[in-house]
């Protein structure tokens, strides 16, 4: 197979330990194999001063990165407005948090071209490209209509709605067009292939040749679930790691006498936030006798600030944490420990250890990489219990986590009170059944399924 080229829209140094299960799985994915990483350099160029596209190439390793900068206006509407601002709020059910202000269309596929114009004049002939994610949806078929002929792959790392939630969407039909012009498209779970399947059937008049084989506009597309994993090995280096032994002693330490509950994420309104907090005040009540022991560890790690979605959510938070602390806290003891920061990839696995119950509570999520990695960080002897939405997609694969509805209150703090009830015998199986498959499915089995099925696809 010839080189590999990734393209996505924030790309990081593979040597580097980045944040973020993108970054992190896709450097992962292009050390091994040596390529090009293709995306914006994640600089803004003020409108009239040089500089707005320019291309910046250098190596990293046995990696060629190659970045653009975007022009101030390129960037509010292809990023803020449309990837952040329709996409992603539709992308994860949202419809009432889309701002459909029609000037962003024109940004997206301004940006989307152009990044196809600077990324051809460095294609060799026998590429293959894997674009990633909800950016660069009509990569491919700007790539296509410059002549480009090499075998051209899509994974979509958050979920696809089902078809009339994705037909709010105004450009939707052309969007989904675009899809057609690579040769394979993978989704995180099959639930995101049955509602591609089901708008190709009811949206569009494409002939679907198989349960993983569509044909409209004149060109045949496989679509696949390919469940993105993590790095077993090196997410176990790093839990031997000082940083990460110092935090597990620290927080076993500091909470000696009390039980952690711990939450992780970037603060997005996706990962039902402020229903996990109700669930957790509802723990309280429901079962007093965790007051003064029970203590909510949430990093919520700043995302996306200049959405306005995302200012209201960390407002929301902060009344909230504070309700909560303030009707239940002690003069030594604080229900919820809520951190608005990020905390070092070195760190997290010790953080993970040291917590009874992992809450992995999204509305929706695309896959959910912190509940495979909270699995791996565990003492198999005593391990933790991790309770998880039925709304992510690992769901799909972690049945042996405890599945909740975040929306119901108080089935999820039931589940609470469960997991921190669990005796060690079912914490140990399920502990053990959880990780063979984290193990099993990792990320090189998900690059190595994804390039093995779109090596498999005859060239164009
Ligand atoms: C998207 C999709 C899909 C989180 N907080 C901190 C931190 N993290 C790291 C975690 C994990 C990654 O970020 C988060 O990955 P997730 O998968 O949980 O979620 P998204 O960022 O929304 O990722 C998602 C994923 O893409 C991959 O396809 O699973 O569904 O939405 O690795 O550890 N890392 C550090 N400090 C933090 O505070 N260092």
């Amino acid at each position: 197979m010839g080189r590999l080229v990734v393209v996505s829209n924030r790309i990081a140094d593979p040597r580097k330990t980045a944040s973020g299960g993108l970054a992190v799985a896709l450097g992962q994915a292009l050390e091994s194999s040596g390529g090009l990483w293709f995306g914006w350099s994640g600089k803004v160029v003020e409108d009239g001063t040089p500089g707005e596209g320019d291309l910046h190439v250098h190596q990293a390793g046995k990696v060629q990165l190659a970045t653009v900068d975007l022009s101030r206006e390129d960037h509010d509407s292809y990023y803020l407005g449309y990837s952040n601002g329709v996409l992603w709020p539709v992308f994860h059910y949202r419809l009432d948090l889309a701002d459909f202000d029609a000037g962003y269309i024109g940004g997206y596929r301004r940006v989307n071209q152009m990044f196809a114009h600077k990324l051809a004049s460095l294609l060799q002939p026998d590429d293959v490209i894997w674009v990633h994610d909800y950016h660069l949806i009509p990569l491919a078929a700007e790539l296509r209509a410059m002549g480009c002929k090499q075998r051209m792959g899509f994974f979509l790392h958050i979920p696809l709605p089902p078809p009339l939630i994705l037909a709010a969407v105004p450009a939707h039909d052309w969007l989904m067009r675009c899809l057609f012009a690579y040769d394979l498209v993978g989704f995180q779970s099959e639930s995101d292939v049955a509602h591609f399947s089901r708008y190709v059937g009811t949206e569009t008049s494409a002939d679907i040749l198989g349960e993983h084989e569509f044909r409209a506009y004149g060109k045949t597309l496989q679509v696949q679930a390919f469940p993105i994993g993590i790095d077993v090995d090196e997410f176990v280096e790093l839990g031997k790691g000082r940083e990460s032994q110092d935090m597990f002693n620290q927080m076993r330490t500091e909470y000696s006498r009390r039980r952690l509950l711990l939450g992780v994420e970037r603060l997005d309104y996706s990962k039902g936030l402020p229903q996990r907090l109700k669930a957790f005040r509802q723990l309280l009540q429901d079962y007093p006798e965790n007051l003064g022991s029970a203590t909510l560890i949430q990093i919520a790690a700043p995302s996306r600030e200049s959405v306005d979605a995302y200012a209201a959510l960390k407002q929301e938070l902060e009344s909230l944490c504070g309700a909560i602390n303030g009707d239940h806290g002690e003069l030594d003891w604080m229900p919820v420990r809520y951190i608005h920061r990020s905390v070092a990839r070195k760190r997290l696995p010790g953080l993970y250890r040291a917590a009874s119950v992992a809450l992995v509570t999204p509305l929706r999520d695309g896959m959910n990489l912190v509940a495979k990695e909270f699995i791996v960080a565990q003492d198999p002897d005593d391990p933790g219990v991790l309770v998880l939405s039925r709304f992510a997609g690992a769901a799909e694969q972690m049945k042996d986590a405890l599945l909740v509805n975040p929306y119901d209150t108080s089935g999820t703090a039931q589940t609470m009170q469960r997991a921190m009830q669990m005796p060690l015998e079912e914490r140990q199986r399920r502990h053990q059944a959880l990780m063979a498959g984290i193990r099993e499915h990792d990320v090189h089995w998900w690059r190595e399924r994804f390039l093995n099925a779109l090596a498999a696809i005859p060239a164009p």
